[in-house]
């Protein structure tokens, strides 16, 4: 049985690729494939977001400049993001979302 974390990182890796393999090359998010995963995956943090906000978010997550997202572009972003939730959650960790 796999603990939480090592669940998690089946989840990360998982979460990828079931958006990766949509279009085009089947390692790397295409612009359409972020848009769907950011939206459907993360709707809590992308709730407000417009088409602009999403198109900058592409922008700064391609860091190669190939318009897509491959998965060490995409690990940078989900680690990101993990850094922001421990910023707004050390002070706070009744409040972080759990379902585990
Ligand atoms: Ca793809
Ligand atoms: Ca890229």
């Amino acid at each position: 049985m796999a603990s939480p974390v090592e669940q998690a990182l089946g989840v990360l890796v998982a979460t990828f690729h079931k958006y990766s393999g949509k279009e085009g090359d089947k390692y790397k998010l295409s612009k359409q494939e972020l848009k769907d995963l950011l939206t459907k995956e993360l709707p809590t943090f992308t709730k407000q977001s417009n088409e602009g906000d999403l198109q900058k978010i592409m922008g700064y997550l391609d860091s190669n400049s190939d318009s897509e997202v491959d998965f060490q572009e995409y690990m940078i972003f989900v680690a990101s993001l993990a850094m922001i939730c421990n910023e707004f959650f050390q002070d706070y960790p009744n409040k972080l979302p759990r379902d585990v």
